[in-house]
């Protein structure tokens, strides 16, 4: 390519080529359709810099709706490159661009920028990919993808458990026209309207994509597609006489939202729009589908004594259909990519909208009800347990029948590659009559309560305190783990004490201990570190602050946990007294039984002294008792202070005595105003040690 700005007489997109290595030559030769993260070829005749690339309404480098790339040796697959092919004919330049697979689906203009001059080279369209590895709905075989995004018949299935009918609906996802419906839906969605920017960067997400769609295929809450109708279809076409999208689609395109639609038809519709933007995605029927009006998981048949059926917002209907779509779940966790259902049927609302979903498969099949979105809803769909109550005189409802099988039969999609029913009950549930089956009843029951009340299921990790952590003395903290699920946790349990200053730098460590902990199912486990002034007295500082962090980790079920509290230690409470010797004498005698041998020379000593007792907390460490000493004698520093220690056990009071020789705080003019003084010197030098 030569520097110099070359004067582009013409583009061509290759729409022909590019389409065909795309799979998006159903769409038509009119405009070039390219899916993510795979590259597409266009021939410039002739030169450039740097190529820009624009979506939505306000493109934005920072919400991904715009890149800015210069032209380099060769391309990259999962970001925005574009490179020269040589070897092109003369006066043509053959350009390929990559696109990332993260992108934002949507309509791009190439607008190529040569030093500011900038010439439109023209639009192109931007789909999913499931074709592409790095795509979220990359899916690996060619014949499930002929299928899940290409094929454009299907086949429904409706009627009863005894009695299963399909009736092939046309698709139509590649019928002039409709791409662009299908992205005018988009930007009809409210998400839209309050932030655009927002939500054209959002639609790089298949999960949020197929969350928008299971709110707009429906027309409550918005200028939705379809609305639905049960009883009375005056005014517009019974859903039973639709037999494909198409019509619909367009229908809506002209004048709003479609009289009348019911679940096969929300759900074929839903199915349409998400092939038609690359989203692999399936119609699913479920035989005996439960609507579970107050989210218990279980349908109430409520009676009166006379055999009367009472409403009660329960129901099971002969079949309900909704869709699957292909993606990976990086917010739940690799385990749950794979099929997710979203509903677009309104029922029920969620984050205050009619729509559901989309919640993994393998969510639903294990009763994890807490992962996003709707599990608990879509659940009691597949196999919630039916209850018959009757309601007495006094009021109370009796239970008289149940059946823990008869909702969620048959479930059924069209197969893959043919028009025979493929029975994928097995994907959303265990076999009724398993072990399997009630064990994750039990479970989503419970996961439902948790969700129901704020909770997350799982391990949890808190630091508890005692009442009495006091400088000086040894105390406890404990670490505590909750096991709020059905089945034991064991888990590796470290927990750490180290001083820190009021600026959040850490000291050392004062304290460590760890343990292999099982807290069985719905129960707490404690363990507890004992911090001991002798490790934690040489390492705080005046502060007086110790941080506490408990790690709890099992490396099997990736359980990890983190608790922190700082805690501030009090002040020791300490009593001063100064006492006379007589005094100090027959106090000696009571707690001094131990000191035998010395008890003679201390009775002389205090005989002729005055003496200060130190009335310590109870619980205060002999190390820290010491250290008074050692402080009191330190300021004091006259070398005739004479002290000695005791504790009385017996009191469980720890009382430090020093014994001063009268004649070292000069003679006693005032015996009183000796006591006063010496009093108060004490009390200021243990403010300041302590
Ligand atoms: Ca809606
Ligand atoms: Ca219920
Ligand atoms: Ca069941």
């Amino acid at each position: 390519i030569s520097e110099e700005i070359l004067d582009i007489k013409r583009c061509d997109l290759n729409i022909k080529s590019n389409n065909s290595s795309h799979h998006t030559e159903l769409y038509g030769e009119e405009r070039l359709i390219v899916r993510r993260g795979q590259p597409f070829v266009i021939v410039l005749r002739l030169n450039s810099d740097s190529k820009d690339f624009k979506l939505g309404p306000l493109p934005r480098k920072q919400s991904g709706t715009k890149f800015t790339f210069s032209l380099s040796d060769h391309t990259v697959d999962t970001e925005w490159s574009a490179s020269a092919i040589s070897n092109s004919p003369r006066n043509t330049v053959s350009v390929s661009i990559s696109s990332s697979p993260n992108s934002p689906i949507g309509v791009y203009s190439l607008t190529v920028d040569q030093e500011g001059q900038k010439t439109s080279l023209g639009q192109f369209t931007l789909l999913f990919n499931a074709w592409c590895p790095g795509d979220a709905v990359y899916m690996r075989s060619e014949p499930e993808r002929q299928e899940y995004v290409l094929a454009q018949h299907g086949q429904i299935y409706r009627g009863t458990c005894k009695r299963i009918t399909g009736t092939p609906w046309n698709f139509g996802q590649f019928e002039q026209g409709i791409l662009d419906i299908c992205l005018k839906i988009l930007d009809e969605n409210p998400k839209f309207v309050s932030d655009a920017d927002k939500d054209c960067s959002a639609r790089r997400n298949p999960i949020y994509v197929s969350r928008v769609l299971s709110a707009m295929i429906n027309s409550n809450d918005d200028r939705g597609v379809l609305t639905g109708e049960w009883v009375n279809f005056v005014g517009g076409v019974h859903p039973g006489l639709w037999i494909g999208s198409g019509d619909i689609l367009r229908k809506w395109a002209k004048s709003g939202p479609v009289k009348y639609g019911q679940c096969w038809v929300f759900a074929a519709v839903a199915c349409t729009v998400s092939r038609s933007l690359g989203i692999p995605c399936r119609v699913v029927t479920n035989f005996g589908s439960a609507h579970d009006g107050n989210a218990n998981l279980v349908i109430e048949n409520l009676y009166n004594e006379d055999g009367e059926r009472i409403d009660s917002g329960d129901s099971i209907w002969n079949f309900h259909v909704w869709v699957d779509s292909w993606m990976t779940r990086p917010d739940l966790g690799s385990e749950y990519d794979g099929w997710q259902t979203s509903d677009p049927t309104p029922q029920e609302t969620s984050d205050g909208v009619c729509c559901c979903g989309p919640a993994s498969l393998r969510s639903i099949k294990e009763g994890e009800l807490t992962k996003k979105y709707d599990a608990p809803f879509i659940f009691a769909e597949v196999n919630a347990d039916v209850v018959d109550l009757v309601r007495q005189s006094n009021g109370e409802f009796v239970k008289f029948s149940g059946s823990t099988n008869s909702v969620g039969r048959f479930i059924s999609t069209k197969a893959v590659g043919s028009d025979k029913r493929d029975d994928i009950t097995h994907q959303y549930k265990y076999p009724e009559g398993s072990k399997e089956e009630r064990k994750v009843y039990e479970r989503a029951k419970h996961n439902n309560k948790l969700q129901q009340q704020g909770e997350v299921p799982g391990l949890h990790l808190k630091i508890k305190l005692s009442d009495n952590m006091m400088v000086g003395s040894d105390f406890e903290v404990y670490a505590v783990l909750t096991n709020n699920l059905m089945e034991a946790r064991t888990c590796n349990l470290m927990f750490f004490a180290k001083a820190v200053s009021y600026n959040g730098r850490l000291g050392e460590s004062c304290g460590f201990t760890s343990d292999k902990v099982t807290v069985p199912a719905g129960e707490e486990r404690r363990v507890s570190l004992r911090l001991k002034y002798d490790s934690y007295g040489s390492v705080i500082n005046s502060d007086r602050l110790i941080q506490l962090s408990a790690i709890a980790i099992n490396k099997q079920t990736i359980d990890y946990h983190k608790a922190e509290k700082t805690i501030v230690l009090d002040a020791p409470e300490i009593k001063i007294k100064v006492r006379m010797d007589g005094w100090m004498d027959g106090w000696m005698d009571g707690c001094m039984d131990g000191w035998m041998g010395r008890r003679k020379k201390l009775r002389n000593l205090f005989m002729s002294n005055l003496c200060v007792v130190v009335e310590l907390p109870n619980r205060t460490s002999s190390k820290f008792f010491l250290n008074l000493v050692d402080t009191l004698i330190l300021k004091v520093n006259i070398k005739k202070v004479r002290w000695c220690l005791c504790v009385s056990v017996n009191v469980c009071v720890c009382v430090l005595c020093v014994a001063v020789e009268l004649s070292t705080i000069q003679p006693p003019k005032s015996f009183c105003y000796q006591v006063e003084t010496l009093t108060q010197l004490i009390s200021t030098w243990l403010v300041v040690s302590v």
